[in-house]
C-alpha cells in the first residue's frame, strides 16, 4: 500500500477539521486553536489502495510567520515536506482566502485546493468557474462541503493524481509565477542566482519563496541566509532590489509583493468568479 503524506493548510474556520474527521473517523472538536497549545493532529484513511497519512494544522491567514500559528505551519511545511498540501479554502471568502494559495504556491508546494463552503456558495447564488481558477492557479480545485462529506472522494482522488503526476494532474496542474511587477521580478532572480550557489539550499528550498521572503525582511529567513557564504551578496542584491522598488512605486517591497498576489487575486476572480445573476454556470459535486 503506497502513503502519501498530506497537510491540511487554510484560514482558520475553512473547515480543516471537518475534512480532518470525516475522512480519518476522528472525533476532534471542531473549533478554534485559542488558548490552546499550536500543534497538529493527525490521523490517516485510505482510498483507492493508498493511505493517507493527514496532518491538521492551524488556521493561518499567511505564511508571513506574524505569529505563532505562521511559523509553526510554515516549519512544519519545509521540514516535514508533507507531499501533498490540502489548501483548504472557504469559498464564500475567495480573495481572502487565496492569499495564502499564493504563498504556498511561491513554495513550489505540490497541492490540490479544496473550495470549500461550497453550499454557502450555491445559496447565495454565487458562481465559481472552478475550473478557469484552477487553471489560472496552475492548481486543481475540487469544490467540497466538509460538514457532510461532499466532494471528499473527488478530492482524494485529485490527490492521487498529483502524487503519481499523471497526465491529468499534468494537464490542471503546473508551476506557475505570481508576477510581482519588474523591479521585484528583477530582485527575485539576482538573490536567487545566489541561493542557487549553495547545493543544499538549492535541493531544499524553493530559492524563489527564500528570495521573496528577504525581500519581505522575513526575520526568520534572514537569519538562515545570514548564515550562508554569499550572505553578504545576497543581502547587498535584497537592499539594491528594495531600493529600485521604492523609487519606482514609492511603497516598500513588502507591500508591492503583498499588492501584486492581490492584483493577481482580482484578475483570476474577475475571470472566473460571477456574482449571482452575472452568468450562468454549471457545478457538479461528485460523491
Ligand atoms: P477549521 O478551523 O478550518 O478546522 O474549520 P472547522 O472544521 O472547525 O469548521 C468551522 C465551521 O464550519 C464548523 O462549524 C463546521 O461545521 C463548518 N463547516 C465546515 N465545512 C463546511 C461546509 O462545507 N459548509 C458549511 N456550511 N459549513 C461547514
Ligand atoms: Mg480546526
Ligand atoms: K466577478
Amino acid at each position: 500500500r503506497k502513503v502519501i503524506n498530506v497537510a491540511l493548510v487554510g484560514n482558520p474556520n475553512c473547515g480543516k477539521t471537518s475534512f480532518f474527521n470525516f475522512a480519518s473517523g476522528a472525533h476532534e472538536r471542531v473549533g478554534n486553536y485559542s488558548g490552546v497549545t499550536v500543534d497538529a493532529k493527525e490521523g490517516h484513511a485510505n482510498f483507492e489502495g493508498y493511505q493517507f497519512n493527514i496532518v491538521d494544522l492551524p488556521g493561518t491567514y499567511s505564511l508571513s510567520a506574524y505569529s505563532p500559528e505562521e511559523l509553526y505551519v510554515r516549519k512544519q511545511l519545509i521540514e516535514k515536506t508533507p507531499d501533498v498540501v490540502i489548501n483548504v479554502i472557504d469559498t464564500s471568502n475567495l480573495e481572502r482566502n487565496l492569499y495564502l494559495t499564493t504563498q504556498l504556491i511561491d513554495m513550489h508546494i505540490r497541492m490540490v485546493v479544496a473550495l470549500n463552503m461550497f453550499d454557502e456558495t450555491q445559496k447565495r447564488g454565487d458562481h465559481v468557474n472552478y475550473d478557469k481558477l484552477s487553471e489560472l492557479f496552475g492548481v486543481p480545485m475540487v469544490p467540497t462541503v466538509f460538514k457532510s462529506g461532499k466532494g471528499v472522494s473527488e478530492l482524494f482522488h485529485q490527490i492521487i493524481e498529483v502524487y503519481e503526476g499523471t497526465e491529468d494532474a499534468q494537464s490542471h496542474y503546473r508551476h506557475i509565477h505570481i508576477n510581482h511587477g519588474h523591479e521585484i521580478e528583477h530582485g527575485i532572480s539576482e538573490i536567487q542566482e545566489h541561493l542557487k550557489k549553495e547545493e543544499n539550499v538549492r535541493e531544499l528550498y524553493s530559492t524563489r519563496y527564500l528570495a521573496i521572503k528577504l525581500l519581505e525582511h522575513d526575520q526568520d529567513v534572514e537569519k538562515f541566509v545570514s548564515a550562508l557564504p554569499d550572505a553578504k551578496e545576497i543581502f547587498y542584491h535584497r537592499d539594491k532590489a528594495e531600493n529600485r522598488v521604492k523609487e519606482e512605486t514609492k511603497e516598500d517591497a513588502e507591500t508591492a509583493i503583498m499588492d501584486a498576489k492581490y492584483g493577481f487575486i482580482h484578475g483570476a476572480l474577475n475571470e472566473a468568479a460571477y456574482e449571482e445573476g452575472h452568468k450562468e454556470d454549471t457545478y457538479q459535486i461528485t460523491h
